[in-house]
């Protein structure tokens, strides 16, 4: 944490101390074996602690990788990540919506490592019809390496919001009205992978993986899914989908509060916004920018 100024180190101890409190009532799920399903690997994706606990890792010789049994359309998913503590440099430690078809739509957390006391970049886009290239970056407030924090997409037909331990980062509105393309017709399924690419990943490339610190490892826990599943054609949602209840994840949208909580880490912890790249955009910028306020 050496490049932390120390009143951060003392508000994260603050901070760890009343949520280590709070864990003592939770409503997340036990067993994630019930819901989530190991995917690639050979072995390197392991259910631990009677679904309590996932473990990604990567070696030389491949990542790994787990995903939802279920597809979503729409939903409030949350996930509690510890990253790959120590040197990282070189990794990317993933959990996203994909649709899988062609035109595919895909929300992304992806957090690229870094070499040891070099901060993590969260990483986000968000896809839909195809189109992706809808890049926001960011530093965190904490060591996402030293203990496991709840990263959350919220999904829902007017928006789509990520949050980190409850506070937004991201919002991507539905700009269908100025014609651009919201995920909104196909189901999507929770991934989340280890993988390799030192070509690009940490300090534009520079930086490549340190093979000798391998196997990697990233720990998953307390998944939980307030959702709308889909199966044969038809979705069914979970309780407290009520779409006429303003309390109801389906029609959430960011309080005053809220905005401003968002406009704290954009100001302070945002390193890259596609929308104020006007270098990569030379035609001008993309139309849900001008809505972005
Ligand atoms: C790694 O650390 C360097 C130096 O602090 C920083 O510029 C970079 O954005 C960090 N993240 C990645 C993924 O390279
Ligand atoms: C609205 O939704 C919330 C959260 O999902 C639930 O706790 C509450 O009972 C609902 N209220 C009504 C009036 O349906
Ligand atoms: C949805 O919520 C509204 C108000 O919050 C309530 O009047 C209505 O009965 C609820 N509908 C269902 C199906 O729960
Ligand atoms: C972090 C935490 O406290 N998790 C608990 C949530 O509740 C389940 C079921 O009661 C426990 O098994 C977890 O340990």
């Amino acid at each position: 944490m050496a490049f932390w100024p120390p009143w951060v180190v003392v508000l994260v101890a603050v901070v760890g101390l009343a949520r280590a409190a709070a864990a003592a009532g939770n409503n997340s799920d036990a067993n994630m074996g019930e819901h989530l399903q190991l995917g690639w690997g050979d072995g390197r994706a392991k259910m631990l602690n009677n679904g309590q606990l996932l473990t990604l890792s990567l070696d030389k010789t491949s990542g790994s990788g787990f995903q939802s049994k279920d597809w979503y359309l729409f939903g409030k998913i949350d996930m509690q990540i510890k990253l790959i503590p120590g040197d990282s440099a070189g990794t990317v430690t993933t959990y996203y919506l994909h649709s899988q078809t062609d035109a595919h739509d895909e929300i992304d957390f992806e957090f690229l490592g870094n070499v040891s006391g070099q901060p993590y970049t969260l990483h986000t886009n968000v896809y839909s019809q195809g189109k992706g290239d809808r890049e926001q970056q960011f530093f965190l407030w904490f060591d996402p390496a030293a203990d496991f924090h709840t990263y959350t997409i919220l999904w829902n037909p007017q928006r789509i919001i990520f949050l980190v331990d409850s506070t937004p980062i991201r919002e991507f509105k539905n700009s269908e009205s100025i014609g651009v393309a919201y995920p909104k017709s196909k189901p999507m399924r929770m991934y989340a992978t280890l993988w390799n690419a030192d070509d690009w990943a940490t300090q534009g490339g520079r930086v490549k993986t340190d093979w000798s610190k391998a196997p990697f490892t990233a720990s998953y826990k307390n998944y939980k899914a307030e959702a709308c599943v889909w199966s044969s054609g038809s979705s069914s949602c979970t309780p407290g989908s009520n779409s006429s209840n303003s309390s109801s994840w389906l029609n959430q949208e960011l309080d005053n509060t809220a905005q401003e909580r968002l406009r704290w880490v954009q100001k302070n912890y945002m390193i890259y916004n596609y929308c104020t790249d006007v270098k990569r955009f030379p035609q001008g910028l993309p139309p849900e920018c001008t809505l972005a306020a």
